[in-house]
C-alpha cells in the first residue's frame, strides 16, 4: 500500500487529494491543527471504520511552524509521497499578517524539505505553488516560462518555497515538482474567496437570509478552475519519471462582476449596474433592491488585475486537460449553495 503525507488535509484541495489517494487504496497520513472548535467537515465523510473508500486516512496533529513534530512524523512514516499543501492561503489576509504568512508559507516549506531529506531523501514532494507568483506580469499567458514579480506577502513567500524546492531537487537529487496552480474552486472553498462568497451569498439573498453583497474589486480578472480537476494534476506530477514545475489552468479569464452577473442569473435575478467606482451598486431588476455593494474593505494594498495561464506544458506531458470550466464550475457552486441555504432556512 502507497503511503502520502497531506499537509493541510482539511483545507479545500487537501480534502480533494486526500479522497483521490484513497480511492487509489493509499495510506494517507493528514497533518491537522488543533482548533478551540472542532470543524472537519471537509474530511469527515471519508475518515474513519465507515467512510467506504479503500485506502485508509491517520490524522496526525501538527504545524508547519513546528519543526520538531514534521521531523517525527517524516521519521515515522517515510512515505512515498509528500504533498505539501497548508498554508496560510488567503492573499487580502497576508497584508494583514505578513510575518506569519512567511513563517508557515516560507519557512514551513523549508522545514518539510529538510527534515525529507533527513529521514525519506526517496520520497516525492509536490510544492503548492500559485499563480500569485507571476503578479502582474510581463505578459499573457503566464507560462513555466514567464518571470515571476509577486506582490503581495503571501506571494513573497511562496516565492521562496518555490526556489527552496527547485533547490532540493537541483542540489540533492530529490524529486521534488512545484505545481504552479491558477485559481481553482468548488463547494468546498473557504467562504471568504470571492468565488465561494458570491455563490454563497447570492444563495443566501435568493432564500430571504440575507439582503446584500458587500464586495471589492469587481474588475479583477482570474483563471478559475475545479479544484478535483486540479488535485488530479498535482498527483500526476509525482508520477513521472523526471520531477519538474508546471502550470495548470483552464486558459480562460473571467472578471468578479461576471462572476457575480452568473451567480444571479442562476437564481433568476438579473443585475443592472448604477453609479461608478465605490459608489457603484448592483440593482435587482425586478425588485429595484440594492443588492451588490461596494465595501473598500475588501480593497487590497495591490491587486492583481488580470492572471490567466498556459497549462500546455502539462497537456502535453502529464496528458492533463480540466473537465470543468467556469460556466459549469458556476453551476456546481450555486447547486450547493443553493441547497444549502434552503436547509438553513427551514431550520
Ligand atoms: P485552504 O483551503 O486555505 O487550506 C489550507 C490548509 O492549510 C488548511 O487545512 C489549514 O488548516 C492548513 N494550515 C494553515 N496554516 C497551517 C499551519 N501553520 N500548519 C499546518 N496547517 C496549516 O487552501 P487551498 O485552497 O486548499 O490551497 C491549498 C494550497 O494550494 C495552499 O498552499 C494554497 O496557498 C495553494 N494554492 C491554492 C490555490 C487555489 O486557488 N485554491 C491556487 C494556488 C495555490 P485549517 O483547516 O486548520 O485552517
Ligand atoms: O478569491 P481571492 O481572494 O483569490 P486570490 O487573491 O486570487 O488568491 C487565491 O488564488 C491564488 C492563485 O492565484 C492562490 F494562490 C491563493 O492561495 C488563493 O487561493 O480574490 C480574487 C480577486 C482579487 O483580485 C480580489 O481583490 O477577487 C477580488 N475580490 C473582490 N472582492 C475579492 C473580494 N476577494 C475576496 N477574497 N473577497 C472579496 O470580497
Amino acid at each position: 500500500m502507497k503511503q502520502a503525507v497531506i499537509t493541510g488535509v482539511n483545507g479545500q484541495d487537501g480534502s480533494y487529494l486526500a479522497e483521490l489517494l484513497l480511492g487509489k487504496g493509499y495510506e494517507v497520513h493528514g497533518i491537522v491543527r488543533r482548533t478551540s472548535s472542532f470543524s472537519r467537515g471537509r474530511i469527515d465523510p471519508f475518515y474513519g471504520a465507515n467512510a467506504g473508500v479503500s485506502g485508509k486516512l491517520v490524522l496526525h496533529y501538527g504545524d508547519m511552524g513546528d519543526e520538531k513534530n514534521l521531523r517525527k512524523l517524516m521519521e515515522k512514516v517515510r512515505p512515498d509521497e509528500v504533498y505539501n499543501l497548508a498554508s496560510q492561503s488567503h492573499v487580502g489576509i497576508s497584508f494583514d499578517m505578513p510575518e506569519y504568512s512567511t513563517d508557515v508559507n516560507a519557512l514551513g516549506t523549508l522545514r518539510l524539505l529538510d527534515a525529507m531529506h533527513d529521514y525519506c531523501p526517496k520520497s516525492r514532494f509536490y510544492q503548492a505553488s500559485t499563480s500569485e507568483l507571476f503578479g502582474s506580469a510581463d505578459e499573457s499567458p503566464q507560462t513555466e516560462q514567464t518571470r515571476f514579480k509577486p506582490n503581495s506577502p503571501y506571494a513573497v513567500a511562496k516565492l521562496y518555497a518555490y526556489w527552496m524546492t527547485v533547490n532540493y531537487r537541483q542540489t540533492y537529487g530529490m524529486y521534488a515538482c512545484n505545481g504552479i496552480l491558477f485559481n481553482h474552486e468548488s463547494p468546498r472553498r473557504g467562504e471568504n474567496f470571492v468565488t465561494r462568497k458570491i455563490t454563497q451569498t447570492v444563495a443566501r439573498i435568493a432564500a430571504g437570509l440575507t439582503d446584500c453583497l458587500y464586495i471589492g474589486n469587481m474588475e479583477a480578472r482570474r483563471d478559475w478552475g475545479y479544484a478535483p480537476d486540479y488535485v488530479r494534476a498535482m498527483w500526476l506530477m509525482l508520477q513521472q519519471e523526471k520531477a519538474d514545475d508546471f502550470v495548470i489552468a483552464t486558459g480562460e479569464l473571467h472578471s468578479v462582476r461576471e462572476l457575480i452577473e452568473k451567480a444571479f442569473a442562476y437564481v433568476g435575478t438579473k443585475i443592472e449596474w448604477e453609479g461608478k467606482a465605490a459608489a457603484e451598486c448592483g440593482i435587482d431588476s425586478s425588485t429595484g433592491k440594492h443588492v451588490v455593494k461596494i465595501d473598500p474593505k475588501y480593497y487590497r494594498p495591490i491587486d492583481i488585475d488580470s492572471v490567466l495561464g498556459d497549462a500546455s506544458k502539462a497537456r502535453r506531458e502529464l496528458g492533463w486537460e480540466p473537465e470543468v470550466k467556469f460556466d459549469r464550475l458556476v453551476e456546481i457552486m450555486m447547486e450547493a449553495d443553493v441547497q444549502a441555504a434552503q436547509s438553513a432556512r427551514q431550520d
